[in-house]
């Protein structure tokens, strides 16, 4: 029988909302920065969210928004050194606490703790990232939090590819089937169905419209006690706010459709 033994939590507009005004932020200011007249507006970004990797999205941008560039410039080293730049920005705008978790994460975090519950991170975004927003936001202990913090170049495949949730689930040492993953996004979804977790969707302003088939459930949040989630698709029951008791049904439901659920 299974049970749940861990949460997977992605990163960028899961744990906090960090794409419009963290890593598109950054990278504007990381173009300025180099002299370049590029300028990624909300509407641009949204449609180059389509591409997991900050890297890859920069290709992504050159070759289908920017002419060719000259045969003598270096574009690999252009993207690189771009990127580094990038992040230098996102580190600062997160370490000045420009960059909150949402709601009710810090609480579901902490009751999984309290609850013996193992936590794990599966995130397409660079791993300086991740500890520099958990250190902004929760203080530099809660790094240690996590079993796993599988970030970024770790893996050779981006989301949607699979390859970070199975790098977690190796790094946990536990079955995809003891674990639920939390994702905001359909490449995150993508990533976290192809490694077999369950998932649970909670949208942001990128990505309430985009694609959740095979999803647990969609909240516009997790939510606080009095100040609930609206849910987008899926059974929430008479839950307002997602807590671990939510996550045990919502697993119990997946795993044992008929009702047998091995619930603690
Ligand atoms: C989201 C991403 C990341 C960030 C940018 O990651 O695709 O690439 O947009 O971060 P996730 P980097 O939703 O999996 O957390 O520039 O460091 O890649
Ligand atoms: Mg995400």
């Amino acid at each position: 029988m299974w049970t749940l033994k861990a949460l997977l939590f992605d990163v960028d507009g899961t744990l906090a909302d960090t794409e419009r005004d963290g890593h598109r932020v950054a990278f504007n200011r990381a173009f300025a920065e180099a002299g370049l007249d590029w300028h990624w507006g909300e509407a641009l970004y949204g449609k180059l969210l389509k591409v997991s990797g900050g890297k890859e999205r920069l290709r992504y941008f050159m070759d289908n928004w920017q002419p060719k560039m000259d045969a003598s410039v270096d574009t690999d080293g252009l993207v690189a050194a771009l990127h580094r730049a990038k992040t230098r920005h996102f580190l600062e705008l997160t370490s000045a606490g420009l960059i909150p978790l949402r709601p009710g994460v810090e609480r579901l975090l902490r009751e999984a703790r309290a609850e013996g519950v193992r936590l794990a991170i599966a995130t397409t975004t660079t791993p300086e990232n991740v500890t520099a927003l958990l250190s902004a936001t929760l203080g530099e202990q809660s790094i240690g939090w996590f079993d796993a913090i599988a970030a970024g170049d770790c893996v050779p495949r981006k989301k949607p590819a699979p390859d970070i949730y199975f790098h977690a689930l190796k790094r946990l040492g536990l079955d995809a089937k003891e674990c639920l993953a939390l994702e905001d996004s359909d490449n995150g979804l993508k990533s976290s169905l192809g490694a077999g977790i369950d998932t649970l969707v909670t949208v942001n302003g990128y990505t309430e419209k985009q694609d959740f088939t095979g999803a647990a459930a969609v909240l516009s949040q997790l939510g606080e006690p009095g100040s609930g989630f609206d849910v987008l698709a899926g059974d929430a029951g008479t839950a307002t706010f997602v807590d671990l008791s939510f996550l045990r049904r919502l697993f119990a439901r997946r795993r044992f459709p008929s009702g047998q659920a091995a619930i603690p």
